[in-house]
This record gives C-alpha cells, sequence and structure tokens, in this order.
C-alpha cells in the first residue's frame, strides 16, 4: 500500500530503524511495465502462494511511463515474428538473441490488447483512411476486433497515452491486491541463500517514507528495476540537473542487484545514445514516422541522403545499407556531420506540417498542429514547456536535434542486461536455455530462482512499453511453475538480521556519528554526501568512458584511467552519509549506480571493436571485428570472490534472413 505523500521537507533518518521481516514465495521487484505485467499475470498461476510486489515509488506514476507515452512501439499486428526478429536484429548490428525477440513477438500483442481493454486510448483509421485519434477512434472497435491501428512505422502505433502508466498499474493493483504490494520502498541488496549453491533467498531494502528496513525471504523472485539513467553527465547542469530522458529515478537497480549475486550479464557494452529534440529530450519518432519530418544540417540540407552520407554508411554494411538506418548508425551520420563543422542538426517541422497540411481543411489542420503538441504533453511534457519558453510553433519554427547523454537499457533501442534462459522449443540452441534439476524456466538469470524482463534482459532490444508487460507476464509464469518444483525449498538467509539492518542504515550511520564536526554539513572528512559523488562519477565518465564531452569518444588508455577512477569510487562509496530518506535512497542510487556503469565500461574495454557507432566509438579499435567479435560479450562478477571476468558466448543465428 501506498504511504501517502510525505509533508514538507525530508524526512529525518533516525539510526534505529524499525524492522519488518516477510516470508513469501513470489517476490517482485519493481513496479514499472515488467512488474505491472507479472502482477497482472501471477495469480492466474499462482493464486495459493503467497506474493510481493515491493516498488521504490507508487506504482501509477513509477517508472519510464511515468509521464505517459504517445506511442506504442511493439504491436506486431499483420507483420510476423519472423520479421520482428529481423527488425531488432538490424537496428542492434547483428549480434541478439533470436529465440528471446521471436518469443516476445508471439505475446506482445495481447497485453496491447489488454491496455486497451482497460481503456487505453489507440488512434484508429477510419475508412476513408483518416486518423482518429481519443474518442473518435474508439468508435472505429477494438484492435482485437479487428479495428486499423494508426501506424507510424511498421511497428509502432499511436495512442493517447498520457495516463497509460495509471491504467497498467490500477490492472496490476486489481490482480494482486493492494495488500500484496508495498509501494516507496527500495531494494538495495539481493540475499543469496545460505545453504542451496547460487540460490537466490530474498531481498532487504527499506521505506523512503518511514525508518524501516525491510527484509524478505522469497522462493523466487523477479527484479525489474529498469535501466540506468544519470551514469554520463546530461548536456544540462544547474538549472537542467535532474532532466534526462529516460526515467531520473531508475539507477541502474536491476543490473546491480542481479550482479551482486553473480548473476551473468550480457551485451553490457551496448548503450543507447538517443537522438533527441535539444534540451527538452522530446522523443523524435513521431516526428520521423508520423509527421515524415526531415532532419537537416545546418546548411538547411537533408544530409542523410547526401552522397557523403550513403559512402559513410557502406563502411557498416550490410546494416549501414539496409532498407532501414540502425539507430546508431542515424547517430553517427548526425555526429559526422556535426564533426565536419555542418551542425547543428535540425528538425524540420515546418515543412513536414505544411507538406501534410496541403490535403487538409482548417479543422483538420488545427487538428494537426495540436497532435504534435500532445505528442510531447503526453510522454515528454518538459519539451513542450520549452517550445512555449523559447516561443516556438513547431508549424512556423523549427528545433534543433542533438545525441544525449548515454543510457544503459535493454527494452528500448539498446540490449544490454542479463543473460537470461530461452524458451523451451526444440528449435532453440541447447546453450540459449537452461534452468534447474532438468527443466528449462524462460527468463531466468543464471542464479536459480532469479528472474527477470524489459529493460533487465539483455541481447533482445525493441520491446518497448508492450514488449516489457509481456515479458513480465512470461516471466510470471515461469516463476510460478519454479515455486511449484521447488515445493521443498525453504529460504535461508546467511546474514543476521543485525547485519542487513546495519547494511542498509550504514550511511545514516555514518552522517549522525560526525555530522556536528563541521559547521557546513555537506563537508566532513569523515563521510561523502551522495550529491557529490554523482558530480564525480558523471564528471569521470562523461569525458573518459565516451560521454558527450568527447562526442562519445573514448581509447584504451581513457578506459584504464576510468578503470581506476572507479576502483576509487568504489572504495569510496563506503563513507556514503544520508542524513534524511531521502538522502539515503540517493546513497543507494549512486552505489547501483558506479556499480553498473563499471560494468559497462569493462565490456567496452573488452570488446575490442566499434559494435555500434553512433552510440561509442572505441579510437583503439574503430569499426567492426565479425571474425573475431561476432559474439555475445558476457561477464560475471563473483560475490565470494569479489572478482569480475569477461568472456564470450556464441551466436546462433536462428532465422534466415
Ligand atoms: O518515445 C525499483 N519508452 C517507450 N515505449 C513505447 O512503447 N513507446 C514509446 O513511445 C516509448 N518512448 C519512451 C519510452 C520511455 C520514456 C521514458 C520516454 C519515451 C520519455 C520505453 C518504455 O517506457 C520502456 O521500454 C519500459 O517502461 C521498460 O519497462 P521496465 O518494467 O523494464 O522498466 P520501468 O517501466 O522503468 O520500471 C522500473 C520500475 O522499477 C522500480 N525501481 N523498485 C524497488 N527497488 C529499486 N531499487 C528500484 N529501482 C527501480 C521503479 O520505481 C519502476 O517501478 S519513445 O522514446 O520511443
Ligand atoms: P524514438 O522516438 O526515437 O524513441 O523512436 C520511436 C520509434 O520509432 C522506435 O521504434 C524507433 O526505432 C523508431 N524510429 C525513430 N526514428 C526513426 C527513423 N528515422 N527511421 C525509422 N525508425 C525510426
Amino acid at each position: 500500500m501506498a504511504l501517502p505523500n510525505k509533508p514538507v521537507g525530508e524526512l529525518k533518518a533516525d539510526v534505529n530503524p524499525e524492522v519488518e521481516e516477510r516470508e513469501v514465495d513470489i517476490l517482485i521487484v519493481g513496479g514499472g511495465m515488467a512488474a505491472c505485467g507479472a502482477a497482472f499475470e501471477i495469480k492466474k498461476w499462482a493464486g495459493d502462494k503467497k506474493i510481493l510486489l515491493v516498488d521504490k515509488a507508487a506504482m501509477e506514476r513509477s517508472g519510464a511511463v511515468a509521464q505517459g507515452l504517445s506511442a506504442i512501439n511493439t504491436y506486431i499486428g499483420e507483420n510476423t515474428p519472423d520479421d520482428y526478429v529481423r527488425m531488432v536484429r538490424n537496428d542492434l548490428m547483428g549480434i541478439v538473441r533470436e529465440d528471446l525477440i521471436f518469443d516476445l513477438g508471439t505475446h506482445v500483442d495481447d497485453s496491447v490488447h489488454l491496455f486497451e481493454e482497460w481503456g487505453l486510448p489507440v488512434w484508429k483509421k477510419s475508412e476513408e483512411g483518416k486518423n482518429l485519434d481519443g474518442k473518435r477512434g474508439l468508435k472505429m472497435g477494438t484492435l482485437k476486433s479487428g479495428a486499423k491501428p494508426v501506424r507510424t512505422g511498421k511497428w509502432q502505433i499511436m495512442i493517447n497515452g498520457e495516463s497509460y502508466k495509471r491504467i497498467v498499474a490500477e490492472a496490476a493493483k486489481l490482480a494482486l491486491g493492494e495488500d500484496n504490494i508495498l509501494e516507496r520502498v527500495f531494494i538495495v541488496e539481493l540475499l543469496l541463500d545460505a545453504n542451496v549453491e547460487n540460490q537466490i533467498a530474498g531481498a532487504v531494502g527499506f521505506s523512503v517514507r518511514e525508518n524501516k528496513v525491510y527484509i524478505i525471504k522469497a522462493k523466487t523472485m523477479m527484479v525489474a528495476c529498469g535501466g540506468a539513467v544519470n551514469i554520463y553527465m546530461p548536456r544540462s547542469v544547474g538549472e537542467g540537473k535532474g532532466r534526462a530522458w529516460y526515467p531520473v529515478w531508475n539507477a541502474g537497480s536491476t543490473y546491480y542487484l542481479c550482479m551482486k549475486v553473480g548473476a551473468e550479464l550480457s551485451m553490457m557494452e551496448n548503450r543507447f545514445t538517443p537522438a533527441r529534440f535539444k534540451d527538452g529530450y522530446g522523443p523524435v519518432g513521431a516526428w520521423f514516422l508520423l509527421f515524415k519530418a526531415k532532419a537537416l544540417n545546418g546548411l538547411g540540407e537533408a544530409y542523410v541522403a547526401s552522397d557523403a552520407a550513403k559512402a559513410e554508411l557502406e563502411r557498416y554494411a550490410p546494416y549501414g545499407t539496409a532498407a532501414i538506418t540502425p539507430t546508431c548508425l542515424r547517430n553517427h551520420l548526425m555526429l559526422f556531420e556535426m564533426k565536419e563543422g555542418r551542425g547543428p542538426i535540425i528538425m524540420d517541422t515546418v515543412t513536414a506540417l505544411a507538406e501534410l497540411g496541403k490535403t487538409m481543411d482548417k479543422k483538420e489542420l488545427k487538428h494537426l498542429e495540436s497532435e504534435a503538441w500532445e505528442d510531447f504533453l503526453d510522454m515528454t511534457c518538459g519539451q513542450a514547456n520549452l517550445w512555449c519558453a523559447t516561443n516556438t510553433e513547431p508549424e512556423k519554427k523549427n528545433s534543433e536535434i542533438m545525441p544525449t547523454e548515454p543510457y544503459l537499457l535493454g527494452s528500448h533501442s539498446g540490449c544490454c542486461g542479463m543473460w537470461v534462459s530461452g524458451p523451451d522449443y526444440d528449435w532453440v540452441p541447447d546453450d540459449y536455455k537452461w534452468g534447474d534439476a532438468g527443466k528449462v524456466y524462460n527468463r531466468m538469470t543464471t542464479v536459480k530462482g532469479l528472474f527477470t524482463a524489459g529493460d533487465g534482459v539483455g541481447c533482445s532490444g525493441h520491446k518497448f512499453s508492450s514488449g516489457s508487460h509481456a515479458e513480465g507476464r512470461m516471466a510470471a509464469k515461469q516463476m510460478a511453475r519454479y515455486v511449484r518444483d521447488h515445493a521443498d525449498f525453504t529460504p535461508t538467509l546467511a546474514q543476521s538480521t543485525e547485519e542487513l539492518v546495519n547494511l542498509v542504515y550504514k550511511p545514516v550511520k555514518l552522517y549522525y556519528e560526525n555530522y556536528q564536526y563541521t559547521t557546513a554539513e555537506d563537508i566532513n572528512p569523515a563521510y561523502i554526501k551522495p550529491s557529490g559523488m554523482a558530480l564525480r562519477l558523471m564528471k569521470a565518465t562523461n569525458e573518459y568512458g565516451g560521454g558527450w564531452a568527447t562526442y562519445y569518444q573514448t581509447s584504451d588508455k581513457m578506459l584504464e584511467i576510468v578503470m581506476d577512477m572507479l576502483a576509487v569510487m568504489r572504495e569510496d562509496i563506503e563513507k556514503l552519509a544520508a542524513g534524511d530518506l531521502h538522502e539515503l535512497m540517493r546513497a543507494w542510487e549512486i552505489s547501483h549506480r558506479i556499480w553498473t556503469v563499471e560494468a559497462h565500461l569493462r565490456h567496452i574495454q573488452f570488446r575490442k571493436e566499434t559494435r555500434y557507432p553512433g552510440f561509442y566509438y572505441n579510437a583503439d579499435h574503430p569499426g567492426q571485428d565479425d571474425a573475431n567479435w561476432f559474439c555475445f560479450t558476457n561477464s560475471k562478477y563473483d560475490p565470494k570472490a569479489g572478482t569480475w571476468e569477461c568472456f564470450k558466448r556464441d551466436y546462433h543465428k536462428i532465422i534466415p534472413d
């Protein structure tokens, strides 16, 4: 149950928090799209079991869909799952898990149909081929009953999605029951079983509204805490600090929590460096696909059609010469123009709207203009604010677009995450599926009983909101199987209650033991505050780890330097201090971020090629080296030894071209 909003000011931390211990069969960590999918599905398969969902925020507005969305980017519809695999494979430069993508492609539409049933307005095509949004679209019937969506691209459909997350969360809460949900509880660490090797047994966290530590034992769990944001310095600091494209609250917890108990990571070198409307982070998809806008360089040229651009793309054939240019290479072309002195890059909104308006009457034209605003009001309202603040009417004034700081995610146009088992079909290669006691558990990590979904599953991007929900539902069914198959297992924790409380509240204790030593509480020889640590991390990664400061370029030497800096940061996070509950959350978030970005950079260091030009470049290993690197790069942190290992895993082509 959600606790009410806090009163003015932060809630003071107490060195002696209350402790609540729980024991459940199934634990769902996170409350975003994947977790809502799991919450909706799980009772159907494990209704007699004890289930608990824990979200650090309030589910109605938590995670990436908090502000809403204006499109569902994965709806298979009239297409085929095989083709979906081809699209994802091409966009992610060849190396993907086709079993996971195909499997998702066969399930995702069912989630979209549910969203519509729960009240999400989906735009429809009229019989005359006109776009009908909102209530007008409802008149055409549902997608399930055969109504045609408004396709922007081959895979994307338009929605009126400001309340998307509220709708999805309501269904999840109704299905699971409010009593089985803890909101505003931040999970800090996962816990392995004391007796069974490599078996998950629980998690520890704290309330961000009460001085309370939660210790939760579970037989199986899904961790779906989204991607990692604010691991690289955003382009705006000061007044723009905290502004980002992906959700600022998602701090890499999925990757941190799983890697710390020894789950294998895959393709952590992959990142998403999205091209976005400059400073407001407005997504570009609707402009490129729905409004058919062109990107121009500073000279007013549609640069993607130039001979120089074509020659540049040919260097990355077959992806560069494919019918749809992969996302990273679209960025690469932007950066190429900018570096050649032909920047900035401009979205030609004026021509696009004028072209569309040619066949429209006055009323339709007005509606088109409001759609342009609604695209942002539905999912990135800061961009609409920025348009107001800069007197930008998109039909009269163009806007700049710009590659942003990098994000780590596995559900959007990126593919980093956990190495998980695929489904148990005979066509799935043996090294793509595993489980326990001879049984295969789809979406289980390499730790027994630990599942993930959405941004957590690596090697299979382009799931987006709908696919993440569907994947959460798929993982839920597997957890239900797991818990039945392991009815005799009783989770046992290796740590005492006192040890766990001391671990979680260490920053609070450090603060209260030392804060009176100085007059300015943020400056103290005995501790570091999380806000300072965040700036230190972002400066280091931006300058040495391929942030925007260097046009996303790093090198072997720069990686060596940033690795040293990260090692010191990992030592220094032991000295993080927190005086209130918000700061305690910030302290743990920055720890999660530091470990996550270290995994990212270790992978970049290991992969001696530049697989994703436009997302990042390794100056010492430019271009792609298929002979040596057409494989997955995986890593594993050994929780007992405290050591990391990077290694290769084979890629299998399952779906022919
Ligand atoms: O325009 C802890 N996304 C888009 N998807 C689409 O389908 N269409 C779009 O239009 C999309 N675009 C877009 C998108 C996202 C954003 C931010 C914008 C625009 C501005 C992507 C999807 O939203 C994304 O793929 C899914 O939401 C991913 O789902 P999931 O479940 O993997 O992550 P989540 O929804 O962010 O949820 C994370 C949850 O974890 C909680 N959490 N809980 C406990 N303890 C911790 N330590 C925790 N850490 C995090 C969070 O509170 C949250 O509940 S467009 O760009 O293309
Ligand atoms: P974005 O708004 O950039 O997150 O993109 C939303 C959707 O549109 C994603 O499925 C993208 O892959 C797709 N997309 C965005 N821009 C383009 C483009 N120029 N060409 C093809 N697909 C695009």
